[in-house]
């Protein structure tokens, strides 16, 4: 269907003002049918609330102009990009843009090696209110002389591609090239924990997330801060403010140890809404009638204010759009961590996929209507430091880490991939002899500058040796040992034409966004 879309490109009438008839026409004839179906289920089943009902037409009004610019002018392709946090979201974006531009390093990206792209820049980004990536910067600290990792990010950015593409067959022939524009879309991989506050009130999430607390030592002192607290009291702004302090605190020590359900996300990835009233609540203790003004009924608001002022903008507005999904995963820095470590990133895994498999999540369903992301790549990260002989070893793993979730997900529709990559290929490959036997090691620069080899230990054939352990609650690893080594980005210099040395980062393009092209 995406194929079909992308031939057809009708040429603009010459007279403009019946142009631009024909846009609204077409427009206004879209956006009725959307107007009629809302009301024809408000009518049916008396229930829509009107938010959903805002929240559908922003979407529907939204989509229907993306298909009308798209079928018009240019197609757009709205690529997500995500991971918990240090997943390697901002190297690979800064890493595939570069590889775009100067497409000397991509050859399984079949668009690049058969010269369809003709050129790609970045244009500015059709979204005013969102930041834009940071490019520049990023790719800076990459290829300066003493090049360091890109500074943390912690919220959404944007940034807008666009490839000049010669499209092949007798109508590319006739039509000459046209421009494809890929608006990449980077959002941390907590924000998409939060859906799963959305079909829940206060009281429900409260007895929840007490249950959660209940066996974790690092909430005592949230947990005595909630148990001494008077619900019913007239709200008290600093008591508030404790609570929350309290609660924040413990969700932070709490992924320290490696827990996952660390939500509401933004408690701990706040950017510029920290301090704000919508992060200042924490779960109570249920109460028989909580009176007006009072502790407990502030909370709610707040709660209810969470939801509908930060989770359900995110998904409406973001996460709705997006068409092709890459997530980032670190597994090998959660195998070095350890079995529990690797245990919670499938907890994470799994919830995460929730957000890709709307049918469960009634909020979702109606802010999609219907619309899927049509691929989804899972990418374990950060294969440079892996020997290539192990590289299909980890994406075994990924894959066993994401099968469960993928088995139980509805991705009717969409097509989904796991590999290993490396965005920033940080070494070389090197056989060194080692107590009579070889051992394949990569070989890098440490961050303190020395040059070192490095061998990781020896990833299992059957994922099962890994998972299993894990699952069973094991402490450690019994039969090996993993590790994992910080190595500095490589000082590069680039051949004219040749992006940033990467692993599989063209396959993982070519299956992202490759039947567009
Ligand atoms: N060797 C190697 N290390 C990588 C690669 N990609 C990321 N890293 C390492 O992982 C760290 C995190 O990468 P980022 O791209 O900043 O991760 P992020 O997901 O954007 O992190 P946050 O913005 O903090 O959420 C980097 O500082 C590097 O140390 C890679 O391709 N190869
Ligand atoms: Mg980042």
């Amino acid at each position: 269907m995406g194929c079909l879309r992308q031939e057809y490109t009708p040429t603009k009438p010459t007279n403009p003002s019946l142009y631009s008839q024909m846009r609204r026409k077409s427009f206004l004839k879209t956006l009725g049918k959307i107007l009629l179906k809302d009301f024809a289920t408000i009518k049916g089943a008396g229930v829509l609330v009107f938010s959903d009902m805002a929240d559908r037409m922003v979407r529907g009004v939204d989509s229907v102009q993306a298909s009308v610019s798209g079928a018009l002018f240019e197609p757009v392709i709205r690529l997500g990009v995500t991971g918990l946090s240090r997943a390697g979201k901002t190297v690979f974006i800064t890493s595939l843009v570069a590889n775009l531009i100067d497409r000397g390093r991509m050859p399984q990206l079949l668009a690049a090696s058969n010269g369809a792209i003709q050129a790609a820049y970045l244009r500015p980004q059709p979204d005013d209110t969102v930041p834009r990536f940071d490019y520049e910067t990023h790719l800076g600290s990459l290829l300066s002389a003493k090049p360091v990792w890109p500074a943390s990010t912690r919220a959404i950015s944007e940034l807008r591609l666009s490839l000049r593409v010669q499209p092949s067959g007798i109508l590319g022939a006739v039509s000459g090239p046209r421009t494809v524009h890929i608006d990449i879309v980077d959002y941390p991989g907590e924000w998409l924990l939060d859906l799963a506050l959305m079909d829940k009130n206060y009281a429900d999430w409260s007895n929840e997330t007490f249950r959660r607390l209940e066996n974790r030592e690092m909430a005592a002192e949230f947990l005595a801060l909630a148990a001494g607290a008077d619900a019913m009291a007239k709200l008290e702004e600093p008591v508030a403010q404790g609570l929350a302090a309290a609660f924040a605190g413990y969700l932070s020590e709490a992924r320290e140890a490696g827990y996952s359900d660390c939500t509401p996300g933004r408690f701990l990835l706040p950017g510029e809404l920290a301090g704000s009233p919508v992060l200042t609540f924490a779960p109570l203790p249920a109460v028989a009638k909580a009176g007006r003004g009072s502790l407990y009924r502030e909370m709610e608001r707040r709660f209810e204010a969470y939801k509908s002022k930060v989770v359900r903008p995110f998904f409406r507005d973001h996460f709705s759009k997006i068409d092709r999904q890459v997530v980032l995963v670190d597994a090998l820095g959660a195998i070095h961590a350890g079995p529990k470590a690797v245990e919670d990133l499938r907890h994470a895994m799994s919830d995460i996929l929730g957000a890709f498999r709307p049918g469960r999540n009634s909020f979702l369903s109606r802010i999609l209507r219907g619309k899927r992301v049509e691929k989804i790549l899972f990418a374990a990260t950060k294969a440079d430091h892996l020997h290539h002989r192990q590289h299909g070893r980890l994406t075994g793993i990924m894959e066993a880490l994401v099968k469960e979730a993928r088995a139980r997900a509805d991705f009717r529709g969409a097509d989904t991939a796991a590999m290993s990559i490396a965005a920033l290929r940080a070494t070389v490959e090197e056989t060194i002899d080692h107590e009579g036997s070889k051992l394949d090691c990569v070989r890098g620069t440490l961050m303190s500058g020395k040059r070192a080899a490095f061998y990781p230990g020896e990833l299992p054939d059957d994922p099962a040796r890994l998972l299993g352990p894990a699952r069973d609650g094991a402490e450690k690893w019994l039969d090996a040992d993993y590790q994992v080594m910080s190595f500095a980005p490589a000082a590069l210099t680039l051949k004219p034409g040749d992006g940033p040395p990467h692993i599989r980062l063209d396959k993982a393009v070519q299956f992202l966004i490759g039947d567009r092209l």
